[in-house]
């Protein structure tokens, strides 16, 4: 029997694999006590004592996959969401561009259905609208949803669940296109899920889900992307069998560039076959020892290595005396942080261009969060950008705070001033 991994407990551990229900998980990282990566806080939370949860990865050695050893309460996380994604230019891009490819894919009409599921504040959806047909959002954050209705963007607040895709199918029939950008990753109970998304997708719908690849956040030393809110980091050898426990198919399997290394899969509840790509994919998987427990030993080791050199050099930029400051104040970036015990004595302040996370602290370290006009305003010594899957639009739009000689700091893959 799988356990069931949704619990009204604050944080509970992980007893067996959310894939294939084995009971042996073995831990491989330990990224010790954090505080959620989005609970920023606002000046008057600054005296009071803060939550912190473990931050532990393991494998399971009979499917392959990575999963956190603790769970804590989606609803803690999730209610009252600050990220959005419509600050950058690059995911503007991306959505866009998606959405594109998809439509030339699928034959849609006016009375087809577009649900999207974890719409934030309505990003993708946007695209759709001029296409006149029908679209639906999906996101627990009460604010987000609120702010994406308003901006005209029909969105239920709700995590998605069968239980909702049945409310939805009674209300709106069943959805031609499905997507799950970034959201697969923090799902608990992921049988659920997919049986959710078997009932509200049409039989000849398309599902098309992004997460990011596990073999990029390896290959890359990527470990500030993982954190409370990724429940799963998926190679494509564990994904694949939890799609054949549920009858899908895989039609397509692209690896994309976004958040430092994604898949785009796109599934089909029609038939069961397995894409070429993907399994191609797989075989490279099993050669490089994905399904190895040795594989992700080794990788603790790189993880403490990227540490030490990134510590190594801020420390010695201040003993020179030089200003550093931190580039987006983003969720990996507060691991970043916690995890290198980088706070106040060594960035002065960091500086992002989300509108909620301007004028609050981040979580942990308590730095406080300015807008980015701030960074050519002050023109520090350095900026230690951690946002680092965003570099190319960060660096192209402080241009001028480069050209007066400022310089930025980037650690993954490797420590760089660039
Ligand atoms: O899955 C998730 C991903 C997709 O988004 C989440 N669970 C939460 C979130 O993670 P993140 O906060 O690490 O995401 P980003 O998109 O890497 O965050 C970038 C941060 O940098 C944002 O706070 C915005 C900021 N930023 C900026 O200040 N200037 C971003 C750009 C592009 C900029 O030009
Ligand atoms: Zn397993």
């Amino acid at each position: 029997m799988m356990e069931k991994q949704t619990s009204s407990r604050e944080v509970c551990s992980v007893k067996s694999c959310r894939v294939c229900g084995d009971g042996s998980l073995l831990t491989f990282l330990r990224l010790g006590p954090t505080p959620i990566p989005n609970g920023f806080l606002v000046r008057d939370q600054l005296d009071e004592p803060e939550k912190f949860y473990p931050l532990d990865v393991c494998f399971c050695a009979r499917c392959g996959m990575v999963q956190l050893a603790h769970i804590v309460n989606a609803e803690v996380m999730f209610k009252n969401y600050l990220y959005v994604p419509s600050t950058s230019q690059t995911m503007y891009q991306h959505f866009a561009e998606l959405v594109l490819q998809v439509i030339e894919k699928t034959e849609l009409n006016k009375q087809d259905l577009v649900v999207d599921i974890g719409s934030n504040d309505g990003l993708l959806l946007k695209n759709f609208l001029s296409f006149g047909c029908k679209v639906l959002g999906i996101d627990p954050a009460e604010n987000l949803a609120k702010r994406a209705a308003e901006e005209g963007v029909d969105t239920i607040s709700a995590f998605f669940t069968q239980e909702v895709a049945e409310r939805i199918i009674g209300e709106k029939g069943t959805a031609k296109i499905i997507f799950a950008t970034n959201v697969m990753a923090h799902v608990p109970d992921l049988h659920d899920f997919l049986n959710g998304i078997k009932t509200l997708l049409d039989r000849d719908g398309i599902f098309v889900a992004e997460f990011p690849y596990l073999v990029d956040l390896m290959d890359k030393t990527e470990f500030d992307t993982i954190y409370q809110e990724h429940l799963s980091y998926f190679s494509l050898a564990p994904f694949i069998s939890l799609l054949q426990q549920h009858d899908f198919g895989l039609v397509e399997a692209k690896q994309i560039a976004s958040h430092g290394g994604s898949l785009r899969l796109t599934i089909s509840p029609r038939n069961q076959n397995i894409c070429q790509e993907a399994q191609d994919l797989v075989v490279i998987e099993k050669k490089r020892g994905f399904l190895q427990p040795e594989t992700y030993l080794n990788f603790g080791k790189k993880v403490d290595r990227n540490r030490y050199a990134l510590v190594q050099l801020l420390w010695r930029l201040r003993e020179e005396g030089k200003s550093i400051v931190g580039y987006g104040a983003s969720a990996k970036g507060n691991v970043m942080l916690n995890y290198c015990r980088i706070g106040r004595e060594t960035l002065d302040y960091i500086v992002d261009s989300i509108p909620y996370k301007q004028g609050k602290f981040t979580p942990g370290t308590h730095i406080p969060i300015y807008p980015e006009n701030k960074l050519t305003e002050d023109q520090p010594d350095y900026a230690f950008l951690l946002a680092w899957n965003f570099a190319e639009e960060i660096l192209k739009k402080q241009d001028v705070y480069r050209q007066k000689g400022g310089k930025f700091i980037i650690n993954i893959p490797t420590v760089k001033i660039t």
